[in-house]
């Protein structure tokens, strides 16, 4: 034979495994272990759902939630400014049709949020006389709660009551109703809702300080007699630093307190950002480098990404026994907040699955911690 066509024969052969390996190494997503199979008996995996999804008019969202999740919880349509159109009138048929999606879909559901500073209905925030504050915070959990009851698993009773130093945040809550509102708030969602674990819910809550602040509300509560059932850290975290030590020092503390801890709103912030956390008031302007990577993600921040969510997913199974859910926030990177936080019109890639609903690299990473 001739040497030439022996060595393309032999070069063939040599290549055989290789070239099936790297065909079956970006399988479609249906093709591939999903997160929910792979850490059943682990936690629940979650996904905050928009509008679009919970209305299955995002194509990109449907498969992959189907695949992928067995806990839901809503991104927006369970807020307070959305459910409440006018002083005692509410509008439920969002809420609604997220809770009948999730049952058709087989998602627990975490529902979001009861009390919250942020995204507050107009006229509330105006409410100055401390009696009808009182019946507008009342009336809200007995109704959205009481609906509900029996429906969801868990409810994010108060988010993000806390400044960063732990001290209490100035809400509307807080400078009408005093310290008291946080006892109250889950008194009477454990009232309207009784069979449903009831969770307090921050960001940055994994720092020393204010999860020293977020120990205080816990024990507040317990004192009072009242029922909590879990503390969310939200887990807004960003590339390269994500605070392993803190996240699992906070994950001991709060199973300490006698309470589940699920990491509510993951997500990690690959684009160039000047601060931590996720207050929504908070803005950054926007400059010449401020949206970096318009036209994909480059291999190394793609490599440090499943770095980075490897190690996370290796914490939270090591402490699998005190975590009750992992949800993320957002089912694909063009969904995510973060294409419009703190800078308005970036492209951003902070979760598993890219924008046509392909998993990426740290996707097969979170995947491959099962196996380590
Ligand atoms: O993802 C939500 C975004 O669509 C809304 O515009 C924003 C408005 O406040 O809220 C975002 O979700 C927040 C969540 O409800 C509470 N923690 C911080 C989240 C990101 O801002």
């Amino acid at each position: 034979m001739n040497k030439k066509v022996e060595k393309a024969i032999w070069l063939c052969f040599a290549c055989m495994p290789l070239l099936m390996a790297c065909s079956s190494s970006k399988p479609a997503a249906h093709a591939t272990s999903s997160l929910k199979e792979v850490f059943q008996d682990d936690f629940l995996i979650g996904a905050a759902l928009s509008w679009t999804q919970i209305a299955e008019k995002d194509a990109v969202a449907i498969p992959v939630i189907r695949q992928q999740f067995n806990a839901a919880t809503p991104e927006n349509v369970m807020k307070a400014e959305k459910l409440v159109t006018s002083w005692g009138n509410y509008d439920f048929t969002q809420a609604d049709r997220f809770i009948d999606y999730a049952k058709k879909n087989n998602l627990a559901v975490n529902a979001h949020t009861l009390i919250w500073h942020s995204q507050m209905p107009a006229f509330a925030k105006r409410i100055q006389n401390v009696d009808s504050f009182r019946t507008f915070f009342s009336e809200h959990i007995k109704k959205v709660a009481g609906r509900y009851s029996g429906k969801v698993q868990s409810w994010d009773v108060v988010n993000e009551a806390l400044n960063e130093d732990g001290s209490l945040r100035q809400s509307p809550f807080l400078n009408l109703l005093g310290e008291q509102y946080l006892i109250d708030a889950f008194q009477l969602a454990n009232a309207a809702s009784p069979q449903t674990d009831l969770y307090y819910n921050d960001y940055n809550n994994e720092q020393p300080r204010k999860r020293a602040g977020c120990i205080a509300i816990v024990k507040m509560i317990q004192q009072a007699g009242g029922k909590i059932d879990g503390v969310g850290i939200q887990g807004h975290w960003h590339l390269g630093k994500v605070p392993f030590k803190e996240i699992e020092e906070s994950i001991l503390a709060y199973a300490a307190l006698g309470v589940k801890v699920a990491i509510t709103e993951l997500d990690i912030e690959v684009l160039p950002r000047n601060f931590t956390g996720a207050e929504v008031s908070q803005r950054m302007k926007a400059d010449a480098n401020s949206n970096p990577y318009v036209s994909g993600l480059p291999e190394n921040l793609q490599q440090q990404l499943a770095d980075d969510y490897s190690r996370l997913f290796q914490l939270f199974v090591k402490h699998k026994d005190k975590i009750s859910r992992v949800t993320f926030w957002g089912v694909h990177d063009g969904q995510s907040w973060l294409n419009n936080w703190p800078v308005p019109g970036r492209t951003n890639y902070p979760l598993l699955f890219d924008r046509k609903g392909q998993p990426k690299p740290a996707f097969y990473s979170v995947i491959a911690t099962k196996k380590k």
